[in-house]
């Protein structure tokens, strides 16, 4: 985006925002189509704010990407031109290290744990962790467990992905844990996904069932191999100069709202997640079981690289400790 059209569009939200009692649309973007549980509920959100401070605070969804990729959307958050951001927690990993632990492979027992902990004082603490970066961390969604897909080759084994091209999220750890799975890892945008399957720039992705239909993935790489190798959640966010600009009661409005969207955010995920699985299946992808043992077994040199510094080791030892 052009440097005058970014200042253009954050100062008019700072205009809107001066006046008290003024009427503030907050841009909130997301990659996904519409109808993606992501979308609908941060429009959910929108609702619940718009509600609970008479019709003063809106929130518009920017998805489908028409406000770029995820990697710019942060920055471009971060910069105040972007209001608020629902992205997966990968690509924050290189501006907050902290959110790196949540998505160490094979690291949550289930969904409920991921919760437990996402919920919880750890959560929170991750949440806290965006601020110094421009970001207010608002609230998880669920994202499911990410499993690979491969055009040609399926993976029915660790040695499978050996010298494998795969596609993987930007994000250092996301690169540490395809080399450590024997692969070759590709770091890209999800919009670019499609087409380096289909040309075969790369052989292979990884993501949950949603995603992998909704990007129509499953079209041309219809082998879907269950290592549910991460459970890696989403994040909401805000930018900070956003933030700034609203009363204490605002804010507290936003974080109400935003806590309130994970209950629908649940729901709508787990029907989701049944509904695509399903939709790929009849579209032909091929459903491989494999031992997850022998996937996790190759992950210690990762956990050696990412949990380096005593507060990521009491980090991950209180999120294995939760029950
Ligand atoms: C999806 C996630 C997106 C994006 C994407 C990807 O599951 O919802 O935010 O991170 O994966 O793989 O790039």
């Amino acid at each position: 985006m052009k440097l005058t059209k970014m200042l253009g569009l954050a100062f008019g939200i700072a205009l809107g925002a001066t006046a008290a009692h003024a009427q503030v649309t907050l841009r909130s973007a997301d990659i996904h189509p519409d109808g993606y549980p992501t979308v609908d509920a941060v429009k959910y959100m929108g609702e619940l704010l718009e509600k609970s401070t008479d019709g003063r605070i809106k929130i518009q969804v920017m998805n489908n990407a028409v406000l770029g990729q995820e990697k710019d959307t942060i920055e471009q958050t971060r910069f105040g031109v972007i209001d608020m951001n629902r992205v997966n927690a990968a690509p924050f990993n290189n501006l907050v290290p902290e959110t790196t632990v949540l998505g160490l492979p094979f690291l949550f027992r289930s969904t409920e744990h991921m919760h437990k902990v996402v919920d919880g004082p750890i959560g929170e603490e991750i949440l806290k962790a965006f601020e110094p970066h421009g970001l207010i961390g608002l609230a998880y969604y669920d994202s499911g467990a990410r499993s690979f897909y491969t055009t040609k080759k399926p993976i029915e084994k660790l040695a499978d992905l050996k010298g494998m091209k795969i596609r993987v999220q930007q994000s250092d750890l996301w690169i540490a844990m395809m080399q450590a799975f024997g692969a070759n890892p590709t770091p890209m945008p999800m919009g670019e996904v499609y087409s380096s399957l289909e040309t075969g720039v790369v052989d292979g992705a990884e993501n949950n069932w949603p995603s992998y239909e909704s990007a129509r993935h499953y079209e041309v790489a219809k082998n879907y191999t269950l290592t549910q190798h991460s459970l890696n959640p989403e994040i909401l966010v805000m930018s900070k100069i956003s933030w700034d600009k609203l009363t204490p009661e605002d804010q507290k409005a936003v974080r109400e709202a935003a806590k309130e969207s994970v209950k629908k955010m649940r729901e709508l995920w787990t029907a989701r997640e049944k509904s695509s699985e399903e939709k790929v299946r009849a579209g032909g992808a091929k459903v491989i079981e494999v031992d997850k043992e022998e996937f996790s077994a190759a992950m210690k040199p990762v956990y050696d690289k990412f949990v380096t510094d005593p507060k990521q080791k009491a980090l991950l030892e209180q999120i294995q400790a939760v029950k």
